[in-house]
């Protein structure tokens, strides 16, 4: 339709990306063999058929055996680059991507190996595509502050190359104000700070990561619809929300689709932004999410035009960058 060649060809930033959520069944299957690492699937078919999420937690367990795959540099490399060949197919200008350090150096992966296959894919992606990208590093909200604070130290290296610092993971029973002197040393070390708020957890923790952690952005934030005055304060401060279409399907944040708040959000006169989340788990990248969630809420061509405008608006590019992306 007219809607979808719109969709296509509209430059767009895609602000709510894990990496390691982009790791299609074929490569994990493929790195599995490199790399002699088990994993419960025979094939990348067996793979697909598994992913049947009930809600978060369901997800996040087979997230963290897929992940166990990526072992060496090459690993994070191949990762990062095949992601970007699936953006720059999409549209996709320029990417604020997510890692989960821990995810990889709970179970032995060095750190700065992360780091190098990473960077040195997304160098690449930028002489090859003209992708601009830039580093979150996610804290795993189920772990303890101290290991955010440990991870946090192995960040001090590599500062000029991380733009922020993020919060993923389980969030129910794991509050913002878990993080709050974590995230209060990031900002000392000149980082920007994301967090995951109101997905499955209440308004109250979006509220709690704009009080307590001081966040530029809201990731997801469906939640914060249920409190009108935080919808206000949200507006009124022209916060970013990354909302996450097909993962809220897949993890059953709604039932259908066509019960997506996407379309209020933007009656609303928020600054929401359309993302993939982890779209090798939830059923397709940027521009499938897009057209879904279109199709499903009915979006206008304003509509469209206006989440890819927010997706640049919300990004943390330079004033002359973003106005040269509008
Ligand atoms: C995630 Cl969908 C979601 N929510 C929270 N943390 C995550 N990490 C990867 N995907
Ligand atoms: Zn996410």
């Amino acid at each position: 339709s007219d809607l979808h060649a719109l969709i296509e060809r509209l430059p767009k930033a895609e602000l709510h990306l894990h990496l390691e959520g982009t790791l299609e069944p074929e490569m994990m299957v493929a790195l599995a063999e490199r790399n002699g690492v088990d994993i419960p699937y025979a094939s990348a078919q067996e793979a697909r058929k598994a992913y049947d999420f009930s809600d978060l937690q369901d997800f996040l367990d087979l997230y963290y055996v897929g992940m166990k795959v990526l072992v060496t540099e090459r690993d994070f490399h191949d990762l990062t680059l095949a992601y970007f060949e699936r953006a720059h197919a999409d549209n996709v200008r320029h990417a604020e991507i997510f890692l989960d350090p821990q995810g990889h150096t709970e179970r032995g992966i060095d750190f700065d190996v992360c780091m190098r296959g990473v960077l040195s894919a997304c160098e690449e992606t930028e002489e090859r595509f003209a992708i601009t990208s830039k580093l979150i590093l996610c804290f795993l909200r189920d772990l303890s502050e101290e290991k955010a604070f440990e991870t946090l130290e192995a960040c001090k290296p590599w500062l000029d190359r991380i733009e922020a610092v993020g919060l993923a993971s389980a969030e129910k029973g794991n509050p913002p104000s878990k993080f709050a002197r974590v995230f209060q040393a990031a900002a000392d070390l000149g980082l920007k700070r994301v967090a995951h708020a109101g997905e499955e957890g209440p308004a109250e923790y979006v509220e709690e990561a704009l009080d307590v952690l001081k966040v530029d952005r809201i990731d997801h934030g469906n939640r914060a619809l249920d409190d009108m005055a935080l919808v206000r304060r949200l507006k009124a401060t022209a916060m970013t929300l990354t909302v996450c279409p097909l993962s809220n399907l897949a993890l059953k944040g709604v039932a259908r689709l066509e019960d997506h708040p996407i379309r209020t959000m933007l009656d609303l006169g928020l600054r929401a932004t359309v993302n993939s989340d982890d779209p090798a788990y939830f059923g397709g990248y940027v521009n499938e999410n897009y057209r879904r969630a279109a199709d499903a809420v009915g979006l206008t061509r304003e509509d469209v035009i206006q989440l890819a405008k927010n997706s640049f608006l919300g990004s943390f590019l330079g004033e002359e960058e973003i106005y040269a992306h509008l």
